[in-house]
């Protein structure tokens, strides 16, 4: 099982600014927490990172045939992309919405999700085990064991 595991805009700066929302622990630390439950779980895994939505779309749009599914947190682009939830729906494979915070309960620019209408599933407000929870639900999908 191959997972991709995409990160938008300015999550490269976790634990650097807002750790009252976002938490303490950078982006170093997903990383290695995302590749150490892959490993424990015969995960294979792939991290992307860009702060530019078309650089998603190209990433979302080369994970066809290449990946099973998707774990995403397409961070502000959650909230305006038509272009990433078109690249979700395009490559049709199974997908996971993350997200740090607890959207539900921040701004009202933030109750929309397009991103989120191409997914099986969301997970908010769990900080970073939110992918940890994410990636154990999609595999779960994957196999058929939910
Ligand atoms: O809660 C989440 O994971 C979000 O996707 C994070 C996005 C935000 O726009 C979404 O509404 C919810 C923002 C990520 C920005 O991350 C920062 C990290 C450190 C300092 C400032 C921002």
């Amino acid at each position: 099982m191959k997972l991709l595991v995409l990160n938008g805009p300015n999550l490269n700066l976790l634990g650097l600014r807002e750790p009252d929302i976002y938490g303490r622990q950078t982006y170093a630390d997903l990383e290695r927490i995302v590749r150490e439950m892959c490993e424990a779980e015969g995960i294979e895994v792939e991290l992307f990172q860009s702060n530019h939505e078309g650089a998603l779309v190209d990433r979302i749009q080369s994970a066809y045939g290449a990946f099973d599914g998707i774990v995403i947190n397409p961070a502000a682009y959650t909230h305006t992309s038509v272009a990433i939830l078109d690249a979700l729906k395009a490559v049709a494979l199974p997908a996971v919405e993350v997200h740090i915070s607890d959207v539900s309960k921040r701004e009202s620019f933030r109750q929309v999700s397009y991103a989120g209408m191409a997914c099986v599933k969301t997970f908010m407000g769990l900080g970073l085990d939110g992918y940890r929870q994410a990636i154990l639900y999609l595999k779960r999908y994957l196999e058929g064991t939910l």
